[in-house]
C-alpha cells in the first residue's frame, strides 16, 4: 500500500480556474475515472476524474480555490493492484491506450479547447456511442412497440427501420436517422414507449468539418461572456446527427442549463430532464445533490389515480348463449376519452333548426354544373362553423387544466367525426378559414377515406379546435354529441327533413327543408346565451349562403 499525491492533469489552459465542486470525501474509495472534482473556467466546466482507484486519505484543496495544471488535489491510498507493476513484453513501458468512450461533453470540450488553442484545422472525426431515443411521435400518450426490427450487433443503414410502433390510431416505423452499429437495445416487443424513451445506443461517427480559424486573443476575450458549461463555439457544427435520434438527453439540447458534465451524465443515465431541476449551487448551477433530491421528490410523490368505479362482472352465459368480442384499440381509446370528457366537463346541448331549402337547391342543382367535386352539406357547415369561430373566439379555445385561463387559438382546424369499421375517428381539416368550399369538401372526403382505410397520418388526428359530428346521412331528429376535450364545443347535425314553416309574407305554412343542429358546449367556458347566439349565427349563414361566400 502506498499513498500518492494526485495532481490536476493538463486542463489545457494557462489561467487558474476555480474549484466549484468536490465530488468525493476523505475515507471514500474511488474508482478509476470517477469524478473527483469539478473546475470552472470562464468558458467551461470540467470534471477531473481519478486517474486510478484508491481511498481518499486527504483533501488538498477546497471549493473556491483557484487551481491550475499540476496543482495537488488529493492524497490517495492506492489499491494494491494499481501499484503492482504489470510487465508486458510488447509494452515494457506499460503505456495504456485510452479506448474508453468519451461522454459528448468531454468531446465537445476538448474540441472547444483545441479550437481555442488553434489546433483544429478542417475536420475532426469522433467515433462514439450515441444513445437512441424514440423521436417526437406527435403524441404525449404512450404507444406500443409491435415489432423490433433489429438486434444488438447489427450494422444499421440510415433510414433502416429500427422498430414499429402502434398507437390507437396508426402504426409507424421508427427509422435510423444515421448509420452505425447497434450496441444496445432496451426495448422489447410489447413495451409501451413515448417520445424521448431511450431505445438503446448505436456506435456512430460524428464528423466536425467546419473550417475553424485559430482564435486570436481578442476573440478569446470576446468569448468570455459565454455563460454556459460545455458551451461549444458556434462555428463548430455537429454533422450527420439528425436531431430526432441524437438526443443525448432531453435537457442537454438546451444551452441554458448550467451543469457540469458529470451531472449531465448522471441525469442522462437516469433519464432526467435537467430543465426541470433548479440548481442550488452558486449562479444556479445544478449539482449532483440537486439531481438526487429531484429523484427523491419524484419517487415520493403520491400517485394520483382517478378512482375507477368497478362495474360488477356478470356471467351472462348463465342466461343464455353469448359471444365475447374484443374491442379494437380505437374503440378502447374512444371509450377512455369519452368517459374523461363526460366526467370532467359540465356539458349542455343547445338545439336549433335551420332552413337550408335554398342551400340544398344550390348544392344539388346549380353547383354540379359548375364544379366536378361533390360538395356535401357537411362542407357548407364546416365553412359556416369556421366563420362562427372567428366571430365567437371563445368557441375556439381550450381551458387551461388548472381552470385559471382560457387558451384562445388563432388558427381554425375543424375535426369531423367519421364512422369506420374500427370505431369512431375524428380527423382534422386544417386551416379551414383559408380553404375554399371545394377544398374543404375534398379534404373531408380524403380524410374520411384515409380513416376508413386505416391510412390516416398521425398529424391528421391532431390540432383540432372544434368538432362536427354529422349523422344526417343516417337519420334521427336530434342527438347530444359529447365535447371532444380539450375542445370546448361540438356541433351535431341530424337528418334534414321538409317541415311546414309559417311564412309571414303570405301568412301561410310553406314546406321548408330544415336541418337540425345540436351544439354541445363546455359550460365552464361558454354561457348559454353565447351558445344560443353561436348556433343562431351558423343557422343564419346556412340560410343565406351568400354570407358564406364572402
Ligand atoms: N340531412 C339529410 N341528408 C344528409 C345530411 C343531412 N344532414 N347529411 C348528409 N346527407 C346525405 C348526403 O347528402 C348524402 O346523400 P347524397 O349522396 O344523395 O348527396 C348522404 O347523406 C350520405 O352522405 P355522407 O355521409 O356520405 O357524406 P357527409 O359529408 O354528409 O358525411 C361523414 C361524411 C364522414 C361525416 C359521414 O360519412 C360519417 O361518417 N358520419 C358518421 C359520423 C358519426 O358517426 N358521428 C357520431 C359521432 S358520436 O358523436
Amino acid at each position: 500500500m502506498s499513498v500518492q499525491t494526485i495532481h490536476i492533469p493538463d486542463i489545457g489552459a494557462s489561467d487558474e480556474v476555480e474549484v466549484i465542486e468536490i465530488s468525493v470525501a476523505v475515507g471514500e474509495t474511488v474508482e478509476t475515472d470517477q469524478t473527483m472534482l469539478v473546475l470552472e473556467s470562464d468558458k467551461t466546466t470540467m470534471d477531473i476524474p481519478a486517474p486510478m482507484a484508491g481511498e481518499i486519505k486527504e483533501l488538498l484543496l477546497n471549493v473556491g480555490d483557484k487551481v491550475g495544471t499540476g496543482s495537488p488535489m488529493f492524497n490517495l491510498l492506492l489499491d494494491a493492484a494499481a501499484i503492482t507493476p504489470q510487465v508486458n513484453e510488447d509494452n515494457p513501458l506499460n503505456v495504456v491506450e485510452d479506448t474508453s468512450e468519451k461522454p459528448i461533453e468531454k468531446t465537445l470540450e476538448s474540441i472547444a479547447t483545441s479550437i481555442n488553442l488553434g489546433q483544429v484545422t478542417d475536420q475532426t472525426i469522433d467515433e462514439r456511442i450515441q444513445p437512441l431515443f424514440i423521436p417526437d411521435i406527435g403524441t404525449s400518450e404512450s404507444v406500443v412497440v409491435i415489432e423490433v426490427s433489429v438486434k444488438v450487433g447489427d450494422t444499421i443503414e440510415q433510414d433502416q427501420t429500427l422498430m414499429v410502433l402502434e398507437s390507437d390510431k396508426t402504426t409507424m416505423d421508427i427509422p435510423a436517422a444515421f448509420s452505425g452499429v447497434l450496441k444496445s437495445l432496451l426495448i422489447s416487443e410489447g413495451d409501451d414507449v413515448t417520445s424521448g424513451t431511450l431505445m438503446g445506443s448505436m456506435e456512430t461517427q460524428v464528423v466536425m468539418n467546419e473550417a475553424v480559424e485559430p482564435k486570436k486573443s481578442a476573440e478569446m476575450e470576446a468569448s468570455r461572456d459565454i455563460p454556459v458549461a460545455t458551451q461549444v463555439p458556434s462555428s463548430v457544427k455537429r454533422k450527420e446527427m439528425p436531431q430526432q435520434t441524437v438526443v443525448e438527453a432531453p435537457a442537454i439540447s438546451s444551452n441554458s442549463i448550467y451543469a457540469g458534465p458529470a451531472v449531465r451524465l448522471l441525469a442522462r443515465e437516469m433519464g432526467i430532464n435537467l430543465q426541470e431541476i433548479k440548481g442550488s449551487a452558486p449562479r444556479g448551477r445544478i449539482c449532483k445533490d440537486d439531481v438526487k433530491t429531484y429523484v427523491k421528490q419524484k419517487i415520493n410523490q403520491p400517485v394520483i389515480r382517478e378512482a375507477q368505479e368497478q362495474l360488477p362482472k356478470i356471467d351472462f352465459s348463465q342466461f343464455g348463449e353469448i359471444e365475447q368480442q374484443d374491442l379494437s384499440r380505437i374503440k378502447q381509446a374512444t371509450a377512455r376519452n369519452m368517459t374523461r370528457s363526460w366526467r370532467h366537463i359540465p356539458m349542455v346541448t343547445q338545439f336549433d333548426e335551420t332552413d337550408i331549402t335554398e342551400l340544398e337547391q344550390y348544392r344539388r342543382e346549380i353547383l354540379p354544373n359548375q364544379i366536378d367535386t361533390k360538395v356535401t352539406m357537411l362542407a357548407f357547415v364546416v365553412k359556416a362553423v369556421a366563420h362562427a369561430l372567428v366571430k365567437f373566439p371563445q368557441f375556439n379555445s381550450s381551458l387551461d387544466p388548472e381552470g385559471k385561463a382560457l387558451i384562445l387559438k388563432k388558427y381554425i382546424n375543424i375535426g369531423i367525426a367519421v364512422e369506420t369499421p374500427q370505431g369512431l375517428m375524428v380527423p382534422v381539416i386544417k386551416d379551414v378559414n383559408n380553404k375554399s368550399l371545394v377544398e374543404i369538401a375534398q379534404a373531408a372526403s380524403t380524410l374520411a377515406k384515409q380513416a376508413r382505410d386505416k391510412k390516416l397520418p398521425l398529424d391528421a388526428m391532431q390540432g383540432g379546435c372544434f368538432s362536427i359530428s354529422s349523422l344526417g346521412g343516417i337519420g334521427g331528429t336530434q342527438f347530444t354529441p359529447i365535447v371532444n376535450s380539450p375542445e370546448v364545443a361540438i356541433l351535431g347535425l341530424s337528418k334534414s327533413s321538409k317541415k311546414p314553416v309559417f311564412d309571414e309574407g303570405t301568412q301561410s305554412f310553406v314546406p321548408r327543408l330544415m336541418l337540425p343542429l345540436s351544439l354541445t358546449y363546455d359550460h365552464r367556458v361558454i354561457d348559454g346565451a353565447e351558445a344560443a347566439r353561436f348556433t343562431l349565427y351558423i343557422s343564419g349563414l346556412l340560410q343565406d349562403i351568400r354570407h358564406l361566400l364572402l
